[in-house]
């Protein structure tokens, strides 16, 4: 018998972790977690298995179809906004083929496992795309479908990465003699920029918000990257393990849409900072725009509409911008940077 578990990928990334922490702490061990970068060892003790490897590796892929049952899949590895335009190529790779190797994997399972494999996919904000300041303060909440026009090689990779998945779900070889019968479940959620209190962005557009918060926390000066009136939808690490989780476990005969946004608080990086120094008064923050990472933020929308989500699996965030500063962020990073001896006052 082939070991049934649960595959994670990007394991070693913010939200692998987050996610990795959260499903062990509720029992669930039986994952396999999975990432080109080494996996801490403390998450490492909370899974069935961790492998250091390429999403990019068929030969690895064969493996784990040959040595695993995996009825679910939390496919997280992506290169993020920022570094992805530095090599737009290598990005549509990871990305999409990536992406392409998952979704085969998963049709390669279901026929295995004789049932539809769960694929959740974290999308993003990135795949929207507002021509200019005017539009995004007048579009204000985009919906799903609205300005999916993106202005980065990752918001690119991600929308196309939704229909991936919904051709997977809906017409994969459509023109067989047999379709197959099972196939793909597939599920993704439009992400804003995330916060955590216990690890630090890299490679993303939204790193501003995480990174101010954690700078003043060490004591450390920052030069934010973004004008002090930009605006974008944040939300807490604990509220997007959530809206995975949720979105998991609602039944398919709910779901009206194969790709949902979600989304908690839109603060200006100015209220950010303000947030910010309400706990770290001496917090030493410049704005300083990097005129080409401000027009990616500035192609984002000033707040994503979830009513979709609402409606349809009962999604609403747990941590509004008060509750996320009050109780989540701020006493959690001052924790932890005490333990380390580098927290400010
Ligand atoms: C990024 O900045 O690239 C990501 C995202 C908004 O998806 N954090």
């Amino acid at each position: 018998m082939r070991r049934e578990v649960v595959l994670i990928t990007g394991a070693a990334g913010e939200m692998g972790q987050a996610l990795i922490e959260h499903l062990a702490e509720s029992g669930i061990r039986n994952i396999l977690a999975l990432d080109v970068n080494p996996i801490p060892k403390p998450l490492r003790a909370r899974c069935q298995l961790a492998i250091q490897g390429d999403i990019l590796d068929e030969a690895l892929f064969g493996r784990l179809v040959s040595e695993y049952a995996i009825p679910l899949i939390y496919h997280l590895a992506a290169l993020l906004s920022t570094r992805a335009e530095f090599t737009p190529e290598v990005a549509h790779h990871v990305n999409v083929d990536g992406t392409l190797n998952l979704l085969k994997l998963a049709v390669d399972q279901s026929g295995w496992l004789g049932r539809p494999v769960k694929f959740i996919f974290p999308s993003s904000v990135a795949v929207y795309g507002l021509p200019d300041l005017e539009t995004k303060a007048r579009e204000g909440r985009v919906k799903e479908w609205q300005w999916n026009i993106p202005a980065t090689m990752y918001g690119c990779n991600k929308l196309y990465g939704e229909h991936l998945g919904r051709y997977y779900m809906r017409h994969y070889r459509q023109l067989a003699a047999e379709p197959a019968s099972h196939g793909v479940d597939f599920r993704a959620i439009r992400f804003p920029g995330l916060i955590s209190a216990f690890t630090t962005p890299t490679g993303g557009t939204s790193d501003y918000g995480p990174e101010m918060l954690h700078h003043a926390a060490k004591g450390e000066p920052y030069r934010c990257f973004v004008r002090e009136d930009t605006r974008m939808p944040f939300m807490a690490m604990p509220d997007a393990i959530k809206a995975l989780l949720l979105l998991e476990r609602a039944p398919r005969e709910r779901l009206t849409s194969h790709v949902y946004n979600v989304t908690s608080f839109n603060p200006s990086a100015g209220e950010i900072l303000a947030e910010v120094r309400a706990a770290f008064p001496a917090a030493q923050v410049t704005f300083e725009p990097d005129t080409k990472r401000q027009a990616i933020v500035d192609s984002w929308p000033v707040d994503q509409d979830d009513s979709l989500a609402r409606r349809d699996w009962g999604w609403q965030p747990d941590y509004d911008q008060r509750r996320a500063f009050d109780e989540y962020l701020v006493p959690n990073i001052r924790r932890r940077y005490e333990a380390v001896g580098t927290g400010a006052k």
